[in-house]
């Protein structure tokens, strides 16, 4: 990438900055602060996908760096344009994803004054820092290079996570000369390895009788040093939401959450690969009890980028670093170490089996969840969203291929889901992506069927229509002696909704029904809503399965 030095207004540099990173994409929406940053992104031929709500663009940019490991880009008006995008921001945050949001503020003549300019909010960059991993305001053009370079540096470095650039209206505006835009960020910092923290966890692991691996979503880019430890280890891999798929589940040691459980009570040492280990310790164990560390159970070891983890959670043996190298160094060591024992695998296969017999009882979803995982291919995407058919698909929809679960993490971001995978599809065109929704979170970001029809994005959206919140609805019957509070809901003709947005429509009402449908609605390439049209309250609760009656070391 060679300097460009030249006269360029600040919004110019922003995106001449932002392009100099290897972007080709910013989704978003304009406004008057913002018109030079559009200027540039329509000048310089950059792929520009313009939402019909901010939140939708900051999802968007989620969805696309969750599948490509790349930053996703977006950019919005300040104050109420950045709040509209806060809800993806704080799931971005929660689930480490590189995602830079590009946006304005009132003239620096007006800052910190409280006069009413527009767009103005207290402190923008402190509430912005308040929630994801890093903000700045760029004050010079000149210095957009440097600000832009260090932002796709701490985005990517450590544990990733979202970061802003705001510049005020007067400066985004003012062409000012000899700005050079120099080549982007190459330095990304990872902790080193520590010989003697991998030594201590090579030493328990050589003498585990039962070890068992649970990755998070810091293990996606480390899935050959995860299957070369687990092979060398001879242990089962398991995941709860964002670590599925590091490992197969049609692989010998790949198993869900509920094989996992079934498993567990042999396990003498388990190791967390880039994962918070919310299912066995909060889920499995009690959601409400607070442990610096665990106060039982087998001799834990963390890998993880974040020193931080190990104090939020203490573990026996802490290894900072990145999970793929020191994956990598684990199975190097500890190669030939465990051989392959038929009892265990035995154990392993006899819990896959049962797991597969229990989540079977999840109906009428995991019948539904079968048929999309018929027809979808193994580098398909998959984004489910918080509703029936997401929460079973956490057990019982087996994930294949690195990056292709994209779950909305510990947020639980209710309407994450449809927008997210949107901004998979723009990523990955070539590859299949679906999206499964309730009827209460697809309406969240409805609006997008414009986005997708304007721009021609290929995803194919599975609507779940129970004509509730049905989470909601059943926990309050189930709490609150069959009263229902806020938990029925009125909905639109989805059918015609779709229509008059110009995206193909079809509504069925068995799984065979919607295998078919959705084959060939994968099979064109273009937008579609598929409707399950499904009577309230017709599902199994998937809870039982998610928390497991049985807790460990209890
Ligand atoms: C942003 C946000 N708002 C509210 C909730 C609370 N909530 C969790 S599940 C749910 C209902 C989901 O309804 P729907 O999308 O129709 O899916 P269903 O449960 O009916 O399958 C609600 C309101 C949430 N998790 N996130």
């Amino acid at each position: 990438m060679t300097t460009h030095t030249a006269t360029m207004s600040g919004g110019e540099a922003m995106v001449r900055a932002t392009l100099a990173n290897g972007v080709t994409t910013v989704f978003g929406i304009p406004g008057v602060q913002t018109y030079t940053i559009y200027d540039a992104i329509a000048r310089l031929g950059v792929q520009s996908i313009v939402t019909r709500h901010e939140q939708a663009a900051a999802y968007m940019a989620l969805g696309y760096a969750r599948a490509t490991g790349k930053p996703g880009v977006f950019t919005v008006v300040p104050g109420p344009g950045v709040l509209n995008a806060g809800a993806a921001l704080l799931t971005a945050m929660g689930t480490n994803a590189p995602v830079l949001c590009l946006t304005g503020q009132v003239p620096s003549a007006f800052l910190g004054k409280g006069r009413g300019h527009l767009h103005e909010m207290v402190d923008q960059t402190a509430t912005l820092k308040g929630i994801i991993k890093d903000a700045w305001r760029l004050t010079d053009p000149r210095d957009a290079s440097a600000v832009i370079n260090n932002a796709f540096r701490v985005m990517q470095s450590g544990r990733p996570g979202p970061v802003s650039v705001e510049m005020c209206w007067d400066t985004l505006d003012k062409p000012r000369d000899a700005v050079v835009i120099g080549p982007g960020n190459t330095q990304i910092d990872k902790p080193a390895l520590d010989q003697e923290q991998v030594d201590r966890a090579v030493k328990a692991l050589a003498s585990a009788r039962f070890p068992m691996i649970m990755c998070g979503g810091g293990a996606q880019h480390a899935s050959a040093e995860v299957l070369a430890l687990a092979d060398a280890l001879q242990a089962p891999v398991t995941a709860f939401r964002s670590g599925r798929g590091v490992v197969a589940e049609d692989y010998a040691l790949g198993v869900s959450s509920v094989a996992a459980r079934e498993l567990f009570d042999k396990v003498d040492v388990l190791v967390g690969v880039g994962t918070r280990l919310e299912m066995i310790y909060l889920r499995w164990r009690n959601m409400g009890l607070y442990e610096r560390k665990p106060a039982g159970g087998p001799l834990l070891i963390r890998i993880d980028i974040d020193p931080a983890e190990m104090t939020r959670f203490e573990p026996d043996i802490a290894i900072v670093a990145d999970s793929a190298v020191a994956c990598r160094a684990l199975a190097e060591a500890l190669a030939g170490s465990h051989r392959s024992d038929l009892a265990r695998r035995g154990a392993i296969a006899a819990a896959k089996a049962l797991a597969q017999r229990q989540t079977q009882e999840i109906q009428p979803q995991v019948a539904y969840l079968d048929a999309i995982r018929a027809v979808l291919p193994r580098d398909g995407f998959f984004v489910p969203e918080v509703s029936q058919m997401g929460f079973a698909a956490y057990m019982s929809f087996p994930v294949y291929t690195p990056r292709t679960f994209v779950t909305e993490g510990y947020q639980g971001t209710l309407g994450f889901g449809f927008m997210t995978a949107l901004g998979v599809k723009v990523a990955c065109p070539d590859r299949a992506v679906v999206s499964i929704t309730g009827d209460g979170g697809f309406l969240f970001g409805v609006q997008e069927l414009a986005t997708a029809a304007a721009y021609g994005i290929g995803l194919v959206t599975v609507l779940f229509n129970n004509h509730s919140y049905g989470n909601v609805r059943r926990d309050q019957i189930e709490r609150f002696e069959g009263r229902i509070a806020g938990g029925d809901l009125k909905n639109p003709n989805f059918m015609r909704l779709a229509e008059s947005f110009g995206v193909a429509a079809a509504r069925v009402s068995t799984p065979q029904g919607l295998r078919a449908e959705l084959a060939s609605a994968i099979a064109t390439g273009k937008p579609a809503l598929i409707e399950v049209d499904q009577p309230r309250g017709v599902e199994t609760s998937p809870w039982p399965l998610i928390h497991m009656n049985k807790k460990p070391w209890a």
